[in-house]
C-alpha cells in the first residue's frame, strides 16, 4: 500500500493543479469581454441592459463622448475603428455596431432566449423590429434630439422653429408606427414577452425627455408600454437612464 502513495499524491496533486488553472481560465474568460459605452448614448444604454440582464460578466470600459475620448486615434487604432460607441473587444476581437455585438453574444449563448429567441421565426420578428428602427424611429428621435438638445449645448446657436416643426413630425410619423403597428395587437413590439427589441426602443424613445419631448401626450400605448419595460428591466433601466432623467429633470414616476 506504501508503495501507492507517491501515486496517489502525484495524482491529488495534477488535480489541483488542473482545478486552480480552470478556475483561473474561466476568471479570465469572464473578463475577456470589454464594453465601450456612454450611458448618454441610447445603443450603449439598450446593449447596456442588455449585457446585465443576461449575467453577462465584462470589463467596465466607460467613455466620455462629451469629453471626446472617442476621438483619439489611441480609440480608433486599439478599440474601434468607426470612433463610435457601443463596441466590445472580446478576447481580442473588436466589434462595433450594438445589434451585430447583440448578434455575436447570442451566437455565443452569452443572451438567454427569452431576451433574443433562438427559433428561427421569433428571432425573425425581433430581427424585422432590429432592422426596421435604424432608419426610422433612431433616427428620427436622434434628430431631434440632437438638434433641440445638443447642437445648441454645444454651438449656442438654437435651430428654428420651423426646422424643430419639421424633424417633430418626422419622429412622430414613426411613433405613430411604434403606436399603431408595433404594439397594435401586443403588450410588447413582437409579441406578449419583452424582447431586446423592446430594450432598444425604449432607449431611443427615453432620449427625447432630454429634448423636453413627452411622448405620453399623443401615444397612450407607448406610454404603457415603456412602464412595462421598465418595469422588465429594473433595476438596470433606472441605473442606465440615470443621467436621462437628471437632465431632463424627470424622475421616472413623475414623466413617462
Ligand atoms: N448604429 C450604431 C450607432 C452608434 C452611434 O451612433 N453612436 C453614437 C452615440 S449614440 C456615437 O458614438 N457618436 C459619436 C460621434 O458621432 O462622434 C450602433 O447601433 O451601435
Amino acid at each position: 500500500m506504501k508503495c501507492f502513495q507517491p501515486v496517489i499524491k502525484y495524482i491529488v496533486l495534477s488535480w489541483a493543479v488542473l482545478l486552480k488553472k480552470c478556475v483561473q481560465r474561466t476568471k479570465l474568460n469572464k473578463m475577456s469581454l470589454k464594453y465601450f459605452y456612454d450611458l448618454m448614448s441610447q445603443p450603449s444604454r439598450a446593449l447596456y441592459i442588455i449585457l446585465k440582464m443576461s449575467g453577462v460578466q465584462f470589463e467596465d470600459c466607460p467613455v466620455a463622448l462629451r469629453n471626446g475620448e472617442h476621438l483619439t486615434e489611441e480609440f480608433k487604432t486599439n478599440i474601434n475603428r468607426f470612433q463610435r460607441v457601443p463596441c466590445i473587444i472580446d478576447d481580442g476581437f473588436k466589434l462595433a455596431e450594438s445589434v451585430a455585438v447583440l448578434r455575436y453574444l447570442s451566437a455565443k449563448g452569452k443572451i438567454p432566449e427569452y431576451l433574443y429567441p433562438k427559433y428561427f421565426v421569433e428571432q425573425a420578428r425581433v430581427d424585422e423590429f432590429l432592422e426596421w428602427q435604424h432608419i426610422t424611429l433612431r433616427i428620427t428621435c436622434a434628430l431631434y434630439f440632437r438638434t433641440v438638445w445638443l447642437d445648441p449645448l454645444l454651438t449656442g446657436v438654437k435651430p428654428s422653429a420651423e426646422k424643430v416643426e419639421n424633424l417633430k413630425a418626422h419622429m412622430e410619423m414613426n411613433l405613430g408606427i411604434v403606436e399603431n403597428v408595433w404594439l397594435e395587437k401586443t403588450d410588447f413590439l413582437c409579441g406578449n414577452q419583452m424582447t431586446v427589441a423592446d430594450i432598444f426602443a425604449a432607449c431611443e424613445i427615453e432620449q427625447t425627455r432630454m429634448a423636453d419631448y413627452d411622448v405620453r401626450i399623443k401615444h397612450p400605448k407607448i406610454r404603457a408600454w415603456l412602464k412595462r419595460v421598465r418595469a422588465a428591466c429594473n433595476p438596470h433601466y433606472d441605473h442606465a437612464h440615470q443621467y436621462v432623467y437628471k437632465i431632463s429633470g424627470t424622475a421616472p414616476n413623475s414623466k413617462l
